[in-house]
């Protein structure tokens, strides 16, 4: 495959890499992508239930499909994709990973350098008195869960129509204008301002590689469309 010999080259001469990825990283884990098959929970779409409308209105079912999406992620393991990637961080003197993901999939293999751009659905925030805290349990006993203040506890995640964390996007920009090389892996790019990364990388002159399974509104546009799984591609990259 040209193509991929072409891109290991560019990623072996790159010093500055910055990495970013979607739910397709986590699919060789057997974790559900959102808009692939078998995403939807009980027919409803990830648009449906990750807004603060959808909690305001039900909180007790937004939880139910946080448990059921938590119990099935603690089950997984990282894979080589996200391996690799611990690999890459190792060796290029500048490195950042930018992910999509809450699964803390990235967390157990080791990434370091990353930047949550969506939260981590292993962190709880209380909507009463703002503290959050870590809690790794793969279901709760009791739904809605609520903090020690009594108030009701959310998911630390950003929901649709949720503004990033402050100043995230600025540093995602920076990393993505200083790389040499922007790996764009699984995401289907739809999800905003985080796949307005990929434009950005392309028009600071960094040299962009796609591994995805089916091509994206950007695989026309980026320098390398790498059409496969990342488990299996992003290895024979490094
Ligand atoms: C905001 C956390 C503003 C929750 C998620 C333009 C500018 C700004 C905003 C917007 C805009 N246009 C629209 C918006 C609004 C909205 C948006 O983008 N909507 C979309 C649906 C059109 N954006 C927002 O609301 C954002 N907030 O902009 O706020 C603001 C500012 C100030 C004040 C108030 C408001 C917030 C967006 C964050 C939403 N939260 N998740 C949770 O997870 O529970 S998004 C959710 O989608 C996940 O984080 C997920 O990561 C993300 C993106 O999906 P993907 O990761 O790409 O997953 P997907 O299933 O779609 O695709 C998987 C891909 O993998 C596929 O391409 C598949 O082919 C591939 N694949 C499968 N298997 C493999 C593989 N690839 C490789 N190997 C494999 N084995
Ligand atoms: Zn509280």
């Amino acid at each position: 495959m040209a193509d991929l010999d072409q891109a290991r080259r560019r990623l072996a001469e790159a010093q500055s890499v910055a990495v970013l990825t979607g739910a397709g990283i986590s699919a060789e884990s057997g974790i559900p992508t959102f808009r692939g098959s078998g995403g939807l929970w009980k027919n409803y779409r990830a648009e449906d239930l990750a807004t603060p409308e959808a909690f305001a209105r039900d909180p007790r079912l937004v939880w139910e499909w946080y448990n059921w999406r938590r119990e099935s992620i603690a089950k997984a393991a990282p894979n080589p994709a996200h391996q690799a990637l611990v690999k890459l961080e190792i060796d290029k003197p500048h490195f950042t990973l930018i992910t999509q993901n809450v699964d803390g999939l990235h967390d157990l293999a080791g990434s370091g350098r990353m930047l949550k751009l969506h939260g981590d659905i292993w962190r709880m925030r209380c909507t009463s008195c703002g503290s959050n805290w870590p809690d790794r349990r793969p279901t709760l006993p009791k739904l809605p869960p609520h903090c020690a203040c009594g108030g009701l506890a959310r998911p630390g995640v950003v929901w649709f129509g949720e503004p990033l964390p402050e100043g995230i996007m600025k540093e995602a920009e920076h990393a993505a204008a200083s790389a040499h090389v922007f790996l764009v892996i699984g995401t289907s790019a739809v999800v905003y301002p985080a796949a307005g990364l990929v434009p950005f990388a392309k028009q600071s002159g960094a040299s962009v590689i796609e591994i995805n399974t089916e091509s994206t509104a950007f695989s026309g546009s980026v320098d390398f469309a790498l059409q496969g799984p990342a488990g299996e591609l992003l290895p024979k990259l490094l």
